[in-house]
């Protein structure tokens, strides 16, 4: 009696065993290759990382916001101008998590940046400026052929 209870134990351990290492390698590999397929996909397209919006809006905002940069800075309106180039940072910012181009991502943050300290600057040459924005809007029309080309 005493015996077979003792036997019994043992088997329905091992049982268990066995079942907590059946569900181990039978069960992890095939968590794991879902995960795996959406990261490899994620990166041709819309990837997972990225905000859940459409950024053409925010490519408008910039448009904007470079326009009124312009038009403010030669209306000699600094403190307009200063606010305008505020909000061309913070539209690239918004843009940039939706970029998956190392150097046009690093040329369009540094240009944006580059307008705003010579805004911000106040000693402002109108010619210099010019070439930025012109820089600016070459990279703003880069930009909006990168991010067409996925799907979002
Ligand atoms: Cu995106």
């Amino acid at each position: 009696m005493k015996k077979t209870k003792v036997l019994f134990g043992i088997v329905a351990i091992v049982a268990g065993m066995a079942l907590i290492a059946g569900c181990g390698s039978s069960e992890k590999p095939a968590a794991q290759t879902p995960a795996a397929q959406e990261q490899a996909t994620g990166h041709q397209g819309h990837s997972a990382t990225m905000p859940k919006e459409d950024p053409m809006p925010i490519m408008k905002d910039m448009d904007k916001a470079l326009q009124d940069v312009v038009k403010q800075v030669k209306g000699g309106q600094m403190m307009d101008a200063q606010k305008s180039a505020a909000q061309l940072v913070s539209t690239v910012d918004k843009v940039l998590p939706h970029m998956m181009d190392d150097g046009l991502e690093d040329h369009l943050r540094k240009t944006a940046k580059d307008i705003k300290d010579s805004v911000n600057s106040g000693k402002t040459d109108p010619s210099a400026l010019e070439g930025k924005v012109k820089d600016m809007q070459a990279i703003m029309k880069e930009t909006t052929t990168h991010l067409q080309s996925m799907n979002h």
